[in-house]
Parts: structure tokens; sequence; C-alpha cells
């Protein structure tokens, strides 16, 4: 925690050095106790130049320093709040250390802490130096051996990476086990576990014949749970080997699921560590969302065991190139798994809703940021999501085998290497032939290109050509953009719906969709033999993270809505739609009158939901209007009312009109599943279908329908549904079924963290008081960060009670950013986010916005995570 009068110092890429030492042989020994924890760390250290020994260290308890087998007089080193410095070190030694810590005080989600009565860790980023003094950083790769020793009784399992070398028996009840792990790895990847934990086995043949055993430990009672985690990592397993010949290394890989955890799982070498919330899923408490979810999440951090783990960075600015890399090898697993369309419709929502929102916000930063405060408060959607999109660029380039070799290339390349990205995009560059000194940019620049399109058909010489144009707006951390290398992906539609040949001016090859290389802040593109004036459909599966500005008509993208060739651009086209459609009811709204929704809109709308050939999770995706973040995304300030009530009204407009139809579809959803299996895709299809059509509905009253579902229904998918559509309107039901929900859920914490997140995100008047109601409850733990989440972080993004006008909601949120700060300081900056606003609010709100944000600054004890998103929302 940083005094009141210091401001914390940031840390900046152009400052990186090579450590003055290697640590290529670590043994730690762990004599666990809840408030007093022995570690004991013998180092093999070797000096790599001139210098002192600077190792990290903070909130540890100093016992002893040992080089050689001397214990070292106090004044032969010096130990401060963050660093223990050994001045004569000569150039190969064994240095022991031995500290103190106290896990039971410790509620950061970081560093070595108790879950219930689990010992567990989170490393990632810089947790390690609260166990022990270490030089914590990702360049420094040892090999570990890990002895842990701790109450039989209580502590029966004891896990470490890697094998299991040794176990037994100790005086006193106690017992220990060695763990080895054969890889070097840097200190963020390593992971101890401790408690009494429920075993799942199963096991998985590796491609070259290798048996590895699979493991996963949960709390007692929920071995039932586990199923659809253990396939989802056995799928994964076996991905990786098909699409990028990556096998796993080890014989063992375990997955701890703990109910306390800041993040939703943690990578370490052979020992994941997840939130259970990622873990646990049967079809009575679990959501399809949640089961999907799970499944991603499992992927994601089996796939780091490559990108990340043999291939780590060399410093935290390089983040993306593990998370980035990650996100994008998730995303193309379950495109390849489920329905590609779905799947990217899906990870655009996110990306326009959090990643748009985060360049567009005082937190805007590079994939690749060059400065930071607290690298904790950099695991964002841009260094994740934009990080992804960034390599499908690639990918959209150079073909997708093409560049899936070039990442094989870049691992076989740089196994066993704490690298940068720079390293990466080489490597790509050479193994798939392609030249990305322009595109670079994208790793260095924030803030969101808008994309201008215009066009012009010359009927005479049968030439169309389109012109395209590039802007950045500055970003709080860049004033100065320069033009991107954006592909866009394209095709020309003929007016029967049809890809028209395309061939450039000057070219000879002829395909039906091309990527145009946008460079320039402008290019004109002009295409030859177009014997009609084509309807262009840009971008095509969203094949770059930018705004595009079409100016095409209203009868265009209804057209493009009717028959796009791509998915995307035909969902897109539906959505743009509906903003611009919800944009004019504002207007309306705002001069007096009352808001009508367009009659051939009506129609669009109309025949998707008729359309019988359509994947009903395809058909789901469509027919949900977009949520207010799009709505309002290019409002100055924004007014949150008048967009839910414009939102509102047209949804109404849309499900008054449609009423009949919208009934017989929800029926034919009810009738499909009877026929198929809980988990058949195109039951979470018809599910996710049902769900959408039923919040439609009840805006022409079918309150009694909604009730229906809640009550009749064996899926949690369904009766959440039906719970959450009620709690979106003024139902007089919704009490009723929320405490009958809260009766038979009462025990399941997972289940409960979704009944709060519902009240918290209720548009009423009477939410703030209920969320205060809320937290009071026995069930709400607020050392849990799930808790924290599903209560807090969800009221953030209620944007009419957060931004109610009296500033209530932000003086509320404020409060709990400073109590939650006291305790686990990377939660409190990710509510903190939620005033991110700040800037775009009108008057009056930003006045009352700015008094909270100064209250939190001003308090004494502010970590510096907690400060860095603040002062920047206020700069
Ligand atoms: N690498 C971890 C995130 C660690 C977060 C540190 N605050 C999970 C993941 O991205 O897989
Ligand atoms: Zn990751």
């Amino acid at each position: 925690m940083m005094q009141q009068e210091e401001r914390p110092k940031a840390t900046r890429l152009q400052d990186y050095t090579p450590p003055a030492f290697a640590i290529p042989e670590l043994k730690l020994h762990f004599e666990l106790k809840e408030s007093e924890t022995i570690v004991r760390s013998e180092m093999k250290v070797q000096r790599r130049r001139e210098g002192p020994l600077v190792l990290n260290g903070e909130k540890l308890e100093l016992l002893t320093v040992s080089l050689n087998g001397r214990r070292l007089a106090p004044h032969e080193y010096e130990c401060t709040s963050t660093h223990l410095t050994v001045s004569e070190v000569p150039d190969e030694v064994i240095l022991v250390i031995e500290t103190k810590i106290d896990p039971s005080k410790n509620h950061s989600g970081q560093g070595l802490y108790l879950s219930g009565s689990v010992f567990c860790t989170q490393m990632e980023a810089e947790g390690f130096r609260n166990v022990t003094y270490f030089l914590d950083r990702p360049d420094v790769l040892s090999r570990y051996t890990t002895t842990i020793v701790a109450d039989k009784k209580r502590y029966p399992l004891l896990l470490s990476n890697g094998n299991k070398t040794e176990e037994g028996d100790l005086p006193d009840g106690r017992h220990f086990a060695t763990w080895n792990d054969p890889f070097p790895k840097p200190s963020y990847l390593f992971a101890l576990v401790a408690g009494d934990l429920a075993k799942v086995s199963s096991s998985f043949t590796t491609r070259s014949g290798r048996e590895v055993a699979l493991e996963i430990f949960v709390n007692h009672r929920n071995e039932g749970r586990c199923e659809h985690a253990m396939e989802a990592l056995k799928n994964s397993m076996r991905w990786d080997e098909d699409a990028f010949g990556l096998e796993y290394d080890l014989d063992i890989y375990m997955i701890v699921a703990v109910d306390e955890f800041n993040m939703g799982a943690m990578e370490n070498k052979g020992l994941n560590i997840f939130n259970s919330k990622y873990v646990l899923a049967d079809t009575k408490s679990a959501t399809d969302l949640d089961f999907s979810r799970v499944e991603t999440v499992i992927a994601h951090e089996y796939f780091h065991n490559w990108t990340g783990n043999r291939v780590t960075c060399r410093d935290w600015f390089q983040l993306t190139l593990k998370e980035g890399l990650t996100v994008y090898r998730d995303q193309e697993f379950s495109a390849d798994r489920h329905s590609r369309a779905v799947k990217r419709i899906e990870d655009v929502r996110g990306l326009k809703s959090s990643q748009f929102a985060e360049d567009a916000g005082p937190n805007a930063h590079p994939i690749q940021p060059d400065t930071y405060i607290e690298i904790d408060n950099f695991y964002t959607a841009t260094v994740y999501q934009k990080g992804a999109e960034v390599l499908r660029m690639i990918d959209t380039m150079v073909g997708r085998d093409n560049f899936r070799r070039g990442v094989k290339a870049y691992l076989d390349e740089h196994d066993g290497g704490a690298v940068t990205t720079e390293d990466f995009i080489r490597s790509i560059e050479k193994a798939c032939g392609v030249d990305l000194t322009h595109f670079r940019r994208w790793y260095h620049q924030s803030g969101t290109p808008i994309v201008r399109v215009s066009s012009e058909y010359d009927k005479e010489h049968k030439r169309y050509s389109l012109t395209l144009s590039q802007e950045t707006g500055p970003t709080r951390d860049q004033s100065e953009k320069l033009p991107l290398h954006i592909p866009i992906v394209t095709s020309l539609l003929g007016r029967d719906g049809r890809e028209i040949a395309l061939r450039l001016e000057g070219e000879q090859s002829e395909e039906r969709e091309k990527v145009l290389h946008l460079k320039e802040s402008k290019q004109t593109f002009i295409f030859e033999d177009v014997a009609e004036e084509p309807v262009p459909s840009l971008l095509r599966g969203f094949s770059a993270p930018v705004k595009l500005e079409t100016a095409l008509s209203q009868e265009d993208m209804i057209f493009l809505l009717r028959h796009d060739t791509d998915p995307f651009n035909r969902f897109e086209a539906g959505q743009k739609l509906a903003v611009d459609c919800i944009a004019k009811g504002m207007e309306t709204f705002r001069s007096g009158n009352t808001f009508d929704v367009d009659e051939k809109l009506f129609e669009a709308f109309g025949s998707i939901l008729a359309d019988g050939s359509l994947d009903p999770s395809f058909k789901a995706e469509a027919l949900a209007i977009p949520g207010i973040d799009i709505v309002t995304a290019e409002m100055n300030p924004i007014d949150y009312e008048i967009a839910h009530r414009a939102r509102e009204s047209f949804i109404s407009a849309i499900a008054t009109k449609h009423s009949s139809l919208l009934q017989r579809s929800y029926d034919e959803c009810c009738m499909e599943l009877k026929a198929l299996e809980v988990l058949a895709p195109r039951a979470i299809g018809f599910r996710k279908l049902k769900n959408v059509l039923l919040s439609m509905l009840l805006r022409a009253g079918g309150q009694d329908r909604a009730v229906a579902q809640y009550r009749d229904t064996t899926t949690m998918t369904e009766r959440f549904g039906a719970l959450a559509a009620l709690c979106d309107t003024d139902s007089s039901e919704k009490e009723e079924l929320l405490g009958s929900f809260f009766q038979e859920w009462q025990r399941d914490s997972l289940v409960l963290d979704r009944w709060f997140a519902i009240q918290a995100r209720t548009p009423s008047a009477d939410t703030l008081a209920r969320v205060q109601k809320l937290e009071k409850l026995p069930e709400f733990d607020k050392l849990n960060p799930n808790k924290l989440y599903s209560l807090f972080l969800m009221f953030t993004a209620n944007y009419i009670v957060f931004h109610s006008a009296d500033g209530a909601g932000y003086r509320y949120i404020a409060d709990k950013v400073i109590e939650v700060n006291g305790y686990n300081p990377s939660v409190a900056a990710r509510l903190a986010k939620g005033f991110s606003q700040f800037k775009r609010m009108d008057d009056a709100r930003r006045t009352s916005m700015r008094k909270e944000l100064e209250r939190i600054l001003s308090h004494p004890k502010l970590s510096p995570n907690v400060f860095e998103i603040v002062s920047n929302t206020i700069a």
C-alpha cells in the first residue's frame, strides 16, 4: 500500500534490462500452517553481469539468508519493504533464504492464500514475491523441486508442478510430498495446492502414444459436476495435436477448482488452478453459457502449455504474446468444434462492448503497452481480445493453414525461451512468407480506427470503385495516430444475392471474395467487368477490429440482412438497422414525438423470424437486440435513460407487431426441444432462441408464459432465462420467483452468484436499495471475488441505476472500491473501472462522479492498482 503523498512509480518498456543473475535450479520447502507458513528457498545463482543481487519480496518476514552454507549477518544484506539486496555475491553460489508468511490474512487473491480450507496460489503476474525473495520476472527460468509439509488430516492432498517424486509420513501427524518439474519455468507459473479435495480421474493417450493422467480436484460432493470439464480437456488436447501438431509434455495434468479466485483460471505448469465456476457444470445447475465458458477456459489454459509456458514472455509488456495468441487459439478451437459463424458473432459482440469501450476510455492502451504502474491492471480486453484480433488479421492475410504452420514454427524456434512480440512477428514473417513491416503498428497504437467507405458505379465502363479511408482518433495515452495496415475482406453482391467475380484493375485473378489491403489514409479500389451496380459486403467475418461506416441505404442494409452470403455480415446488417432505428427513436423522444418503427424494418425482422432454414443459434443472435453499450457507443454525452427508453420501445414495437409469429416460433422451439438430447448442439440453439423470443414476448405481455417456463423446465438455461427476462420487466411475479429460486439454491454458491447478478442489473428504481440489502445476506461473502463481481461489478454495468441522476450509485460504488481496496486491490481496481465513462457523462453526472473519484484518490492507503485506474480516469 502506498502513502497518500507518494505517487506509485511507472515501469517502462524502454528501461528493460536483462537480469544480472540466472537461477537455473530452485528447491522450495513449504512448512504449511494457516497463519504461519515457513518457506525455505534454495537457489543456485549464477552471475550474468556485474552488480549486486537484487531480489523482489513483499509482505514477507525475513528469517535467514545464507550463502554457500554461511549464514549472513544483517549488515551483509539490505532488506526493504520491496527488495532484498545482497551486494557481495560470488559468480556461482547456493543462496538459501527462509521467510515467514501468514496465508490466513491474505485475501488479495495473490501469492499463497486460503480458499476456504484449501491452500492455493496465484503467482501471475507478481505474486511469487509474496511467497519468498526471488527474481520475480518472467525471463528468469528455473527448474523447480518443491517439497510441501502439512498436517495429514486437514491437508491429505499436497500438489505442485510436474511429477511427484516422493511422499511420506512425518512426526506429529504431518506428511510431505516432493514434486519435480523438469521444464524450466518463470516464477509466475509456480503453483501449490494443499487440502482435502475429491479427485476425478481419467487419462489421455497422446498421438505419439504417451499416456497422460488427467486429474480434476474439486470440493467433496462436486465430483458429479466435472464430466464436462474433463471432456473439454480431452478435446483440447486432441485439437492442439490436430490443428497445431502440439502434444502435451508431462505425464500428469491436474486441474484444481477453488471457490475464491480473482480471475477465471491460471495456467500453472501441469497444475492449473481454476475458479470453480469454470470447472463445475451440470444441466440442472449450470446454463448452456456456463457449459460453453467451462469448455473455453479449460481449452484456453490447456493451450497456454505451449503458448505461454513452453515459450513465455520476456517481460510483462509482452503479455499479448501469450494472451492474444492463446485467446486466438481458444477461439479457433471453439469455432472448429461448434458453429464458426455463431462463435464469430459472439466474439465480436464481446470485443465491441468491452474492448472498443476500453479504447474509447481513460484506460486506452495498445495491445503492447509501453508503460504501466500495476501490471495486474493490464489483463484487459485490449491485450486479450484485440490481441487475438490482430493475430486473426494475419491469419486472414496469409491463410489459416499457413498461419497455423507459422505459429508452430515460432514455437519450435523459441522453445524454452522468454521472448517478445517482435520475435513472434519475425518467426511468422519467415515461416509464412509475409512482410509485416507496416502491420506491426497494431502492436503499438491504441484506439479503434474508423474506416469510411464511398462507392461509385460507372455503368458505361462497367467499373465499380470503392474508396476506403481510415482515421484513428486521439486516445488518452496517444495523441498522434498513423495509418494502419487493415485487411478488409470484401465481396460484391449482385441483385440476385450472388457474389460477383472480382477483378481488380490491373490484375488477372478472379475471386468471389478478396482481401483489400488498406494501408494509407485513403485508397481507391477499382473493380472491372461489373455488370450491374452491386451491394458491397465489406469487412466480412469482421476481418479487422475497426468501426465501419458504409453510408449504405436502409434498403441495401435490408438486402444484406436477407441475402449476404457471409453470416457475420448478415447478422451485422440487422444490428446496424436496429441501432439506426433506436438512434432515430432517441431523436424523436428528444423532440417530444412518439416513436415509429419503419414498416420495412418490421418486415425484415419478420423474415428472419419466419425463416425455418436458419440455424436456431444464429437466429437467436440475429434477433437479439443490440445492448445499451452498443446503442450508446457513439453518443456524447451519453444519455442512458433516453437510450434505454428508445431501445425498450423498439423491442416492444417489434414484439407487438410480430406477437403471433413470436409465439409460434416460441412454441416451435418447445416442440423441437422435446425431441432432442439435452446437450445436443441444436438443443442448445433452440434454448438460446427460446430465451430471446421469451424476452421479446414479455414486452407484449407474455408474463404467464415466462412463469410457466420457469416452473416447467428441468434445465437451468430455461429456468434462469425466464427469471432474468422477468427481472427486466415490471412483472408482479418476479419477487415470488426470486424468493423461491433463493430457497432452492441457497446452498449453491455458484448458482447464487447468478441470482445476485440479475438483481444487480435490474433497471428499476429500487435496485440500489435491493443491492444494499443483498450484500448483508450471510450468503454474500465479501471475501469471495465472485460475489464482488456478481453484485458490485454487475451493478456498475446497470446503466440506468449506477448512473442515476442523484449520484447515489456512484457514491455506493466508490464506497465499495475503498472497502475492497483494503483487502483485494486487484478486484477493487476492476470495480473502479466502472467509472470509465466519466468524460462522456453530462455535466451534472460528471460533477458527482468527480467528487467520488477524488474521494477515492484521497484515501490514505490506496493501492497502486486503484490509483492507476482512478488517476487515469480523472486526468
Ligand atoms: N494468465 C492468467 C491470468 C492471470 C491474471 C493475473 N492477474 C489467466 C489466463 O489468461 O489464462
Ligand atoms: Zn490466458
